[in-house]
């Protein structure tokens, strides 16, 4: 070694040798590969439906359900661009669907949600069954399952989709197919998956219809409103969630689908919540009510309030803080089934 050659140069053209073999040194990123806690390029993002909903209906001017196939305002995260993602493994987008319109079969094994944000009437239909939306519905196309919209009533629909889609990039495991005809055959009433898997009873001999995914795919608004309502008079609140329940697969107790989970909350009136962060980042979709949500990175603070139909992106590891008035109800997803799935969820309550 010759000691009279600064060390930085040695270095410098080290790496310049290295460079055209496709080698880069470690330790200048060590730091930002092993961060000591995350490091979201995300940040938090509030989306008013008042503002929104303007550019879904001149949308439905501008493209029809059957050209666009699916006629869909993505959700981007301001700091990922370009990327259709709200974190870096979701996505979400608001669809509109006008009445007479469909939006053809196809299946990918990407999963997806719906969660419905506005008006009655249109349908989806997954594996044969339709199942038609109502405000406060989440809906889940499973993985490689035949799907297509539909709207024989008289309003435009809107709702949220909750897509895998950033996860499946990052794995490369993504596939795609559309259907032979526009809108598949229906081959099982309405309500016939409900009736089997939707009452806390299945059938005795059966196989998952739709492997690690939920058999029920439609989960009305009704019955998550009804249970958190009776849980509001039953108490206790919990500090930092008020009273949250999440969205269970009844063959095995465990999530609706094998990538993402799903919640629905309600905050009573006069709600001050505590703060928390967890590992996974959670895309919120206000379904009733009014209420705000304090969100602290290290970038600093966002303070948003919220009424219906409003959608906020709480990125990983950011504190978040829910309060509110008059009380609210939130539906919420994230990717906390994949952490658990790689035991790296982790969650902090703070007091
Ligand atoms: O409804 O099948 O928002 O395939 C993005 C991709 C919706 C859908 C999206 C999709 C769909």
């Amino acid at each position: 070694m010759n000691a009279a050659i600064p060390t930085a140069q040695v270095r410098e053209q080290l790496y310049r040798d290295m460079d055209r073999h496709h080698l880069t040194p470690l330790w200048e990123v060590l730091h930002a590969l092993v961060p000591p806690s995350p490091k979201t390029p995300c940040v938090p993002a509030l989306w008013k439906y008042e503002e929104v909903r303007p550019f879904l209906m001149r949308a439905g001017d501008a493209i029809t359900a059957e050209e666009a196939v699916r006629r869909v305002l993505i959700l981007e995260n301001p700091s990922l661009r370009g990327q259709s993602c709200i974190t870096q493994s979701l996505y979400a987008g608001l669809q509109l669907i006008l009445p007479g319109e469909v939006a053809p079969s196809h299946r990918h094994t990407q999963s997806a949600l719906r969660f419905i944000v506005e008006g009655r009437g249109a349908y989806t239909a997954v594996d044969g069954e339709r199942t038609t939306m109502q405000p406060g519905d989440f809906i889940i196309t499973p993985s490689w399952t035949w799907h297509d919209h539909g709207h024989e009533a008289d309003e435009p629909v809107v709702w949220l989709d909750g897509l895998d889609i950033p996860m499946l990039r990052f794995f490369d495991a993504g596939f795609a197919q559309n259907d032979t005809s526009k809108s598949q055959q229906v081959t099982r009433p309405e309500g016939a998956s409900f009736a089997r898997y939707g009452h806390n009873m299945v059938p005795v001999r059966h196989d998952p219809p739709f492997g690690k995914t939920s058999p029920i795919f439609s989960y009305p608004y009704e019955r998550s409103r009804e249970a958190l309502e009776q849980l509001e008079r039953h108490g206790p609140v919990d500090a930092w969630d008020g009273f949250k329940l999440r969205y269970v697969n009844p063959l095995t107790g465990g999530w609706t689908m094998p990538t993402i989970g799903t919640f629905m909350q309600r905050l009573p009136a006069g709600f001050e919540g505590q703060g928390w962060r967890q590992t996974d980042g959670a895309v919120y979709s206000v379904v009733e009510g009014e209420g705000e949500v304090l969100i602290t990175g290290e970038r600093g603070e966002s303070r948003y309030a919220f009424g219906p139909r409003d959608h906020f992106v709480v990125p990983s590891w950011h504190t978040a803080r829910l309060s509110s008035r008059a009380g609210c109800v939130l539906f919420s997803f994230s990717d906390r089934p994949v952490h658990e799935a790689l035991g790296i969820h982790r969650e902090e309550r703070l007091s």
